[in-house]
């Protein structure tokens, strides 16, 4: 049965200063320009200005990650959408890559605490894929940048309830808050203060 993602409820704050990625993979391009165009949408509905967006493109899925890490690692963005289709062929290569960058993302997302969401087409068939590229299944580039700006939106509130419970401790998430809008580096801010060795 095909998924069809539920309606997500849009953010209530105006991102205002926030920026965010859109990843895209230029493997089944013609494709994937639709998941461009689904992610822009949904970001420009939640009213972030054309400033506020940027589309860095990258040869196929595989790269998605690494470049997702690079993008994460400045400071500057809110979230990360990654987008990119990935059709069946006659060989396992398909399952390499679907699975690379499925976890590859995940990984990103984890270590730098900034938002990178998954929107991947993974089909059996091109049919398929175009489906899922704004037909009859939705579009999956418009769902990953929703689910992204839930999330930077999860982060922000987060951050701003533990600040108002302990103003004087600055914990992982505050501070996670305060990389998704450029002002640390998020992979050291979400890790926390250093530790010495064997302390872990
Ligand atoms: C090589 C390859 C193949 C066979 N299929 C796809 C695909 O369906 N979707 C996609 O995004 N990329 C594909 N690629 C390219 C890889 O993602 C990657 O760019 C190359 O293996 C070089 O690292």
């Amino acid at each position: 049965m095909a998924g069809r993602a539920p309606k997500l409820r849009r953010v209530a704050r105006s991102p205002g200063s926030l920026r965010f990625a859109i990843v895209a993979a230029r493997f089944n391009e013609r494709i994937t320009q639709r998941l461009v165009a689904g992610a822009l949408q949904a970001l420009r509905a939640a009213r972030l200005g054309p400033d506020a967006i940027e589309v860095h493109w990258v040869p196929g899925s595989f790269e998605l990650p690494q470049a997702a890490s690079h993008l994460a690692a400045t400071g500057r963005y809110a979230g990360i959408v990654c987008v990119g289709v990935v059709i069946r062929g006659q060989t396992p290569h398909f399952e390499h890559v679907a699975r690379e960058a499925a976890s590859g993302i995940r990984q990103v997302a984890l270590a730098t605490g900034v938002p990178a969401t998954f929107g991947l087409i993974t089909a059996l068939s091109e049919e398929q894929a175009w489906e899922r590229a704004g037909g009859e299944v939705g579009n999956r580039g418009e769902e990953a940048a929703e689910a992204a700006l839930q999330m930077a939106e999860w982060i922000h509130q987060l951050g701003n309830d533990r600040a108002g419970r302990s103003p004087t401790r600055v914990t992982a998430s505050a501070a996670g808050e305060r990389a998704s809008r450029g002002h640390v580096r998020p992979s050291r801010a979400t890790r926390g203060p250093r530790r010495p060795h064997g302390t872990r």
